[in-house]
């Protein structure tokens, strides 16, 4: 016989568990996207302690919409290792460029990183960023998607993180929130945002490895983000550049974990 009482408590008792526990983690990551699952999958994979929160209801981003809707994604020769390394199946198309299906891509690598032991919350948004001595980021702000999407006026509440990676993409938003509302100075010609540059695939592959990096003590760029960020160009529907970011943020914030007595 089955039991609704059961079913609901089931769901209810083991989310809050979870959730408790996202709110104190070695890194938080703001988007679910290729960049973001990326990185997420190399700290889970070390035994850090990285929860990502989505605002959709899907993750993946960009990625499952392909380019114009047509559903393959294209990686160069570096991102075919990565996606070996997740057992997402590809093809060689033409010499140095390998295709494959963006919703086996999309899946898969949710399903590693979530398996690796990363947690990621869909339907959160993160709303602000928490902030202590010397303006370092301390952690996210986040409330139920729905909340903005109803305009209700409801408060948020807080996830603390010794590290934070912004990777929601070409909107860059956790970065936009240090600008206009600590009137932060980011680590980018002019201290703000530059935006990101009208697509040129060869050069926004190349640069998105160097722009993955800490722009602000305690807050990583990942993905579109870094390229958005630093004023690098976009580059379309190849990926390798994604998730090659994703594994360079994991390693940069390992290396701030390594380094950073942080304390509270
Ligand atoms: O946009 P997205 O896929 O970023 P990415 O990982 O990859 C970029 C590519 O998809 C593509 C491209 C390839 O060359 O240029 O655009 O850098 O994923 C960003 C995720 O962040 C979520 C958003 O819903 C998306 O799933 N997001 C954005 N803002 C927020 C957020 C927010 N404030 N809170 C939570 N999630």
């Amino acid at each position: 016989m089955l039991d609704e009482i059961t079913i609901s408590k089931a769901i209810t008792e083991t989310f809050m568990k979870d959730f408790m526990e996202a709110m104190d983690v070695d890194v938080a990551i703001g988007g679910a996207g290729p960049a973001g699952m990326t990185a997420a999958y190399y700290l889970a994979k070390e035994g850090i302690k990285a929860v990502i929160f989505e605002r959709q209801l899907r993750v993946g981003g960009g990625m499952p919409g392909g380019g114009m809707m047509f559903n393959r994604i294209v990686v160069q020769e570096e991102g075919k290792k990565l996606l070996d390394e997740f057992n997402v199946r590809n093809w060689e198309y033409e010499p140095g460029y390998y295709l494959a299906d963006s919703l086996e891509a999309t899946s898969t690598i949710c399903s590693e990183t979530i398996k690796a032991g990363a947690k990621i919350f869909n339907l959160v948004s993160v709303e602000d960023v928490m902030i202590r001595e010397d303006d370092r980021v301390t952690g996210l702000v986040l409330n139920w998607s729905a909340v903005s999407l109803a305009g209700l006026h409801v408060d948020p509440l807080t996830a603390r993180a010794k590290v934070v990676i912004d990777a929601t993409g070409h909107a860059t938003e956790i970065c936009h929130i240090v600008v206009n509302k600590l009137g932060g100075k980011l680590r980018t010609e002019g201290g703000g945002v530059m935006g990101e540059k009208s697509m040129w695939a060869e050069i926004g592959e190349g640069q998105i490895i160097d722009n993955t990096r800490e722009v602000y003590p305690g807050l990583i760029v990942a993905g579109m983000a870094a390229n958005a960020v630093l004023g690098a160009p976009r580059m379309g529907p190849i990926f390798g550049g994604m998730l090659l970011s994703g594994k360079r943020a994991a390693e940069v914030a390992i290396e701030i974990l390594q380094q950073t007595k942080v304390s509270w």
